[in-house]
């Protein structure tokens, strides 16, 4: 029988059907409230949010401060445009270079606008500094990178799905192996070549993560061969993994960091890429920016998001719980329930990774329940789950989240 408050359900899903594109396969659950590390359907039902916006909500839902600095800047001055100056972007931009050690940054508002602005920049640089011949500049990405749905993002990807009939696709890229340093070396022999795009560890792709050396012995090769190190730090990046962001963990600093998502704690689209004066000063008045990027709202609420991150030491947080998470996970789960093949991660970037032999829809099945069980997780490429909880979560409560998967992968077997 159908109740009131399943209808209250179908009826937002349906008007989303009905009316919305569809590009997206959402889990059946209808979100009307984020506190922390809780959100709460229409119904009034509650779960523990392990996914986080895709890692935007490191700081949890509706942190107080955040939402202070938006309220507060919201009624004051919300857009200028890049037309006249206005009296937080300066305040913000000198926040966020001393924060993250760069010289300056570019502020954009999306993840993916801030990849294309770290192309931009670094094939201008491949020209002004480098002396690459006039449209020759090629960039390296990694096989199963993701950095958004533009253009100039997905005539990187080498995901079908992301690619099919939507061609024709942006010159000048080169693709190799992820976690392969002879392939990098390879094409760096190439002079034409002026940057190399990476994830540190790769979101989309199931989180993937490099061997231990992997990184730094990229970047020491890119700058053997004068090629700029692109870190796309939008998913990595502001505490995920344990450390500012993750090159940190590797002991080296890229040229180029890309970072959005979690920069603002999920309020509002804020993206920024930083880089030295060699690299940012390429680019002159007029020739890149956005109507708004760097708008005075945002950068409120970035350095607010920033100044949580530090104050609450997230970053820390995120290591301690990461490590309890995946021991805790590791000894209920592995060898005892076959299917789970392996369950790694960084921080509280992790995934347990399911068996491929098993039916292909044992992932979202996997996932379904949890949901009914009071925890929200989505897989990503068939039969991996990705678990990314906001930072702020605490001992007891990943120690509850912990029983809830367990329990309900167990009972998937058992
Ligand atoms: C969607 C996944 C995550 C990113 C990295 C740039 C961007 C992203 C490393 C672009 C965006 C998203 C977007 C979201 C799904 C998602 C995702 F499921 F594809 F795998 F996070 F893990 N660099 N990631 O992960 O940032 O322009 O979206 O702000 O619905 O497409 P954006």
């Amino acid at each position: 029988m159908q109740t009131l408050t399943d209808a209250t359900t179908e009826v937002f899903i349906s008007k989303e059907d009905k009316y919305g594109a569809h590009n997206y396969h959402p889990l059946p659950v209808v979100l009307k409230k984020g506190k922390g590390v809780y959100v709460y359907d229409v119904e009034g039902k509650k779960y523990y949010d392990f996914l986080s916006a895709y890692s935007a909500v490191n700081q949890g839902h509706c942190h107080p401060k955040i939402i202070d600095a938006l309220i507060e800047q919201s009624q004051k001055l919300t857009l200028t445009s890049r037309a006249f100056y206005n009296d937080q972007l300066g305040p913000y931009e000198e926040y966020i270079t001393k924060y993250f050690g760069y010289d300056r940054v570019l502020p954009m508002n999306t993840g993916v606008e801030g990849g294309e602005t770290a192309i931009k920049l670094c094939r201008r640089w491949g020209y002004a500094v480098k002396g690459i011949a006039e449209n020759q500049a090629k960039i390296i990405f990694a096989e199963g990178n993701f950095w958004g749905r533009t253009l100039g993002a997905i005539s990187s990807s080498t995901d079908e799905s992301s690619r099919k009939q939507f061609g024709p696709f942006m010159p000048g890229y080169v693709i190799v192996p992820y976690n392969d340093l002879s392939a990098l070396e390879k094409e760096l022999q190439d002079p034409n070549v002026a940057g190399f795009m990476v994830e540190p560890i790769q979101g989309e792709a199931g989180v993937v993560i490099p061997d231990a050396n992997y990184l730094k012995d990229a970047y020491e090769l890119c700058k053997k061969h004068k090629v700029l190190f692109i870190a796309d730090e939008v998913q990595t990046g502001i505490g995920r993994t344990g450390a500012k962001i993750c090159c940190d963990h590797f002991g080296f600093k890229p040229d180029i960091l890309i970072l959005g998502k979690a920069l603002s704690g999920g309020v509002l689209p804020v993206s920024a890429v930083l880089a030295s004066d060699e690299i940012m000063l390429t680019i002159k008045p007029g020739e890149h920016g956005s109507t708004f990027g760097g708008n005075p709202l945002a950068c409120a609420v970035a350095t607010a998001a920033l100044k949580v991150m530090e104050d609450e030491k997230l970053a820390e947080n995120a290591m301690k719980m990461g490590a309890l998470f995946r021991s805790i996970l590791s000894k209920e789960l592995l060898g005892s329930v076959p299917f789970v093949k392996e369950i790694r991660g960084m921080g509280l970037l992790n995934a347990i990774v399911i068996d491929k032999d098993e039916d292909a829809e044992k992932a979202l099945k996997i996932c379904l329940k949890m949901a009914e069980n009071g925890l929200l997780a989505k897989p990503t490429h068939g039969h991996i789950i990705r678990f990314a909880p906001p930072l702020i979560i605490n001992e007891k409560q990943i120690k509850e989240a912990c029983s809830i998967i367990s329990e309900t992968i167990k009972s998937e077997y058992f």
